[in-house]
């Protein structure tokens, strides 16, 4: 069973298709975002929905009625996720999860770059509680900073955990999913890789037996 979820920030929509294609025996997922979206379309959900199952990378950040409509675009498309803003508060949230059915909503816990530390750290604790409270499937939670994702996930209990920061940004696979990562969001790592299969391979391998270290 794989544990990498690629973020295919290609903005190309046939290599995109091509890499998902060639990597995919190595993962769970594949999340998909503005990048791609807005230099393709939202038929590119659909069709990579034929690889793996696809998760829509949107960042929902909006009032619950406007969240709803956006939920369900990612559902007409045939999306198996989304990802939605935490800090927005839990109306928006209880709008996504009525939206979404059986779709899975992820909320962003804590970002995993620098600036997450300006202003939504002071948070994350509180929305990882509403978030689990609301009922939401999972978090999104740094790889960049294992320490924060374990206290996230002690918090979550079992609510799943996607952790971005794998790679480009500095965190390490192995450590995220020690720290109670579920699955890891690798993006540059393998897309920009000269071998995208093989640096998936060293991934997979990498964290194959993590878990068992894990607590
Ligand atoms: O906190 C987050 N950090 C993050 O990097 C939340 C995210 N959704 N992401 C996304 O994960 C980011 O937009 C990109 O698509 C991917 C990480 O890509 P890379 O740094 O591995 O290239």
């Amino acid at each position: 069973m794989s544990r990498i979820i690629l973020a295919l920030d290609v903005t190309e929509r046939e290599k995109g298709i091509k890499l998902a294609q060639k990597v995919a025996p190595y993962l769970h997922a594949i999340k998909v975002g503005w990048p791609l979206i807005l230099s393709s379309s939202m038929g590119i959900v659909k069709k990579l929905s034929k690889i793996k199952p696809v998760i829509c990378d949107f960042k929902v950040a909006d009032i619950p009625n406007t969240t709803k409509l956006i939920v369900e675009q990612a559902k007409r498309y045939g999306a198996a996720g989304i990802i939605i803003h935490g800090f927005v508060g839990h109306d928006s949230i209880r709008a996504a999860l009525e939206a979404a059915e059986d779709m899975k909503v992820y909320v962003v816990a804590e970002m995993s770059h620098p600036g997450a530390m300006d202003f939504m750290q002071a948070h994350t604790e509180k929305i990882v509680e509403m978030a689990k409270r609301e009922g939401a499937h999972g978090l999104i939670a740094p790889a960049t900073r294992p320490h924060r994702l374990r206290r996230i996930k002690e918090i979550a209990e079992n609510m799943e955990i996607l952790s971005p920061g794998v790679g480009a940004q500095g965190g390490k696979a192995k450590e995220a999913i020690e720290a109670g990562a579920d699955y890891i969001i690798v993006g540059r790592g393998i897309y920009q890789s000269r071998d995208p299969v093989e640096a998936a391979r060293k991934i997979d391998e990498e964290i194959r037996y993590a878990r068992y270290r894990r607590q």
